[in-house]
């Protein structure tokens, strides 16, 4: 049987893309988003090619498939995807859906919570037309660990939740600048590749798959810092990343540079800037609030013609 067509719309966070698959997406079952994410990762494979690889799509896209919630009073579910594999969280794609459900007539300016896989995150769309996610609780799991990098030495970070798992490097490797992509690129591919290798992961053995190198900012009246952040599939991400901010505000905190409502201003690679801030919870955790701005920009319909090799989308591998 021939796949029926799938509706997407396109927004931008910062410079970072999302595309909500609005309808057509494969039918995940219901229950728990995390069983649901499990079923795409696994038997709904096509959809990550349909939508985020090429020639649809390129290797920074971010998908976004929305789903009934399982969780009460939810506006509604999310499953966000990349070329390679399920993001846990992903803030600029939660700030993507909001403007996207606005622009749908689906939500006003409110607060709206919103299932994922790894919990409920809120998401506050205020009269300005920014967002303001409230993330799940963010933790930095290990200060100061080293890694050795063939070419580069022992490059020492933290280890920290913020809905995905992050590597966070501060003053090493290439200098954080636009001009610098392809080196920031090597550096932190070679570090995600020996955190791999030597067995450094996060909690219950989970792969770190982000990894975030941070310099000092452009403009110091605009931003705090300046980061660089590589994505699953190598991509680094246009925006400062709304979990790898959270990460960073879970290591701010506990290191008490951070108080409880004071604002950090991460800029990303492009200097586009989120607000985060964090309000202290038990055992070390945060509750992560980044705020950011987006801006939807196109739509579309696929069709799947069986005739067409590359419908669903070329591969990584031929
Ligand atoms: O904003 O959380 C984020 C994110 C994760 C991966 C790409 N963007």
């Amino acid at each position: 049987m021939s796949q029926p067509p799938i509706h997407v719309i396109d927004s931008h966070t910062q410079g970072e893309p999302t595309r909500v698959v609005v309808s057509g997406g494969p039918d995940l079952g219901s229950g728990p988003l995390a069983g649901r994410a499990r079923r795409l990762q696994l038997e709904h494979h096509w959809l990550r090619g349909a939508v985020c690889n090429e020639p649809r799509g390129h290797d920074a896209m971010v998908g976004a498939l929305l789903c009934e919630a399982d969780e009460p009073d939810c506006v509604c579910g999310v499953i966000f995807f990349n070329n390679v594999c399920n993001l846990g969280m992903c803030i600029h794609g939660t700030i993507g859906l909001t403007v996207t459900l606005a622009h749908l007539g689906k939500i006003g300016v409110g607060t709206h919570r919103i299932d994922t896989p790894v919990g409920v995150v809120v998401s506050t769309l205020r009269e300005d037309g920014s967002v303001e996610v409230t993330n799940v609780p963010s933790y930095r799991t290990a200060a100061d660990v080293g890694v050795d990098v063939p070419g580069w030495g022992t490059v020492r970070g933290d280890i920290a939740w913020g809905g995905n798992w992050f590597f966070l490097i501060d003053g090493q490797g290439p200098e954080v600048a636009f001009s610098n992509l392809d080196a920031l690129t090597d550096f932190t591919w070679a570090v995600r590749r020996e955190l791999a290798a030597q067995g450094i992961t996060g909690e219950g053995g989970m792969e770190i798959d982000h990894i975030e190198s941070f310099g000092p900012p452009g403009d110091p009246a605009l931003a705090d810092s300046r980061n660089f952040v590589l994505c699953p599939g190598k991509a680094y991400d246009r925006s400062p990343c709304g979990t790898g901010v959270s990460g960073k505000l879970a290591c701010l905190h506990a290191d008490g540079k951070l108080a409880p409502g004071k604002i950090w201003r991460q800029a990303g690679i492009l200097d586009t800037v989120f607000h985060g801030s964090v309000t202290p919870l038990p055992a070390g955790r945060i509750l992560p609030r980044v705020s950011g701005r987006a801006w939807v920009n196109g739509e579309a319909t696929y069709f799947f013609d069986p005739a067409d090799r590359f419908r669903y989308g070329i591969p990584a591998s031929l």
